[in-house]
């Protein structure tokens, strides 16, 4: 071997994450960027295209005009089809989402089964077999009563799915319902060489401990991520949860300043520095549309200068009328 040369096999350790923004080019400008492993677009009015890449979520954005979302990565990227499946991979990284048509597999609990089960099958196949974010869209996701809530049969099937995949610990994780097509389920994730580290939130139980007033089955995620290389925090979907209740129901307000609070608790959690800045993209899902000039105003006041994307999304409970994700780096 010559000395001093640069060794590309070499395990140089975790990656740098995913740069993760709000852009306001077109999908085709952003995918032809080198290192880009996704592209997003919000809502029915965005264009389509047929690279695996891109995805068209099915939640309508406040914002006009609406930017698209890209992740980019460092490395080469390669991109493919694997069934219904679309992913792409590069530095370490991968990119998968599954779209399905829930009356193809009995309904709720079934789409949400196989969507998981292929996904849980294909990571098996990867080198990127550390999942550390996940985004789920159900439509109509509070249709139905009790135990045939629509989200509480989609959480029965994606635990069946999952087996034992995530025994070891749950990625985060988002699950909010969209207006579009009622039928569509969409499941998107992150997934990497390395592991991550899951982070808790000790104002809030962890989900996976729910008790059983929140369904059959408890919701299988982590409030947070730490990605491999410790350089970026993935935050769940965060509502108005304290402890494992509601609070403040019917005041989308209050709710709003209890999820600021939840959201500085979790970052002290993970040890990291209180606030959020112009480098970490948040997203704000809100319930009624009438609540979005109330819900702009107080995050430009609580969080000048973070870009966070208004969004047309129910929170999996229904009397919860808010809910934030998004990045801290
Ligand atoms: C909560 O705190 C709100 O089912 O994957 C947030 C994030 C919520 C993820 C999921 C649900 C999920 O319980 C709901």
């Amino acid at each position: 071997m010559l000395e001093g040369c640069e060794s590309r096999w070499a395990d140089t350790g975790p990656a740098r994450a995913p740069r993760i923004s709000y852009r306001m080019n077109d999908a085709a400008t952003l995918l032809a960027e080198p290192g880009t492993l996704a592209v997003f677009g919000f809502g029915s009015g965005v264009a389509d295209s047929d690279d695996p890449r891109w995805l068209r979520v099915p939640l309508e954005t406040f914002d006009a005009p609406a930017p698209l979302e890209a992740w980019q990565v460092d490395g080469q990227v390669q991109h493919g089809r694997h069934g219904a499946l679309r992913w792409s991979a590069g530095g370490g990284w991968l990119f998968a989402a599954l779209e399905l048509d829930e009356r193809e597999y009995g309904g709720p609990a079934g789409a949400a089964r196989f969507a998981y089960a292929q996904l849980r099958d294909f990571i098996r196949s990867r080198d990127e077999q550390n999942v550390l974010r996940i985004w789920n869209y159900q439509g109509a996701i509070n249709r139905g009563d009790g135990d045939s809530e629509r989200y509480k049969l989609f959480c029965d099937g994606r635990a069946e799915g999952c087996g034992d995949w995530f025994a070891h610990g749950y990625p985060a994780a988002t699950a909010i319902g969209h207006h579009g097509d009622a039928n569509l389920l969409q499941v998107y994730l992150l997934a990497g060489v390395h592991a991550g580290t899951a982070v808790e939130n000790p104002r809030q139980v962890s989900a996976w401990r729910y008790p059983r007033q929140y369904g059959r089955t408890s919701p299988g995620f982590a409030r947070a991520m730490r990605l491999p290389a410790q350089d970026v925090l993935a935050i769940s979907g965060t509502a108005a949860v304290v402890g494992h209740a509601s609070a403040h129901e019917g005041d989308t307000a209050a709710q709003l300043d209890e999820i600021l609070v939840n959201l500085e608790s979790l970052l002290a959690s993970a040890g990291m520095p209180a606030g959020f800045d112009t480098h970490a993209p948040l997203k704000a899902y809100v319930r009624h549309g009438a609540d979005v000039p109330r819900v702009r105003e107080k995050l430009r006041q609580h969080l000048p200068g973070v870009p966070v994307l208004l969004l047309h999304g129910d929170v999996c409970r229904s009397e919860l009328l808010v809910e934030l994700d998004g990045w801290r780096y």
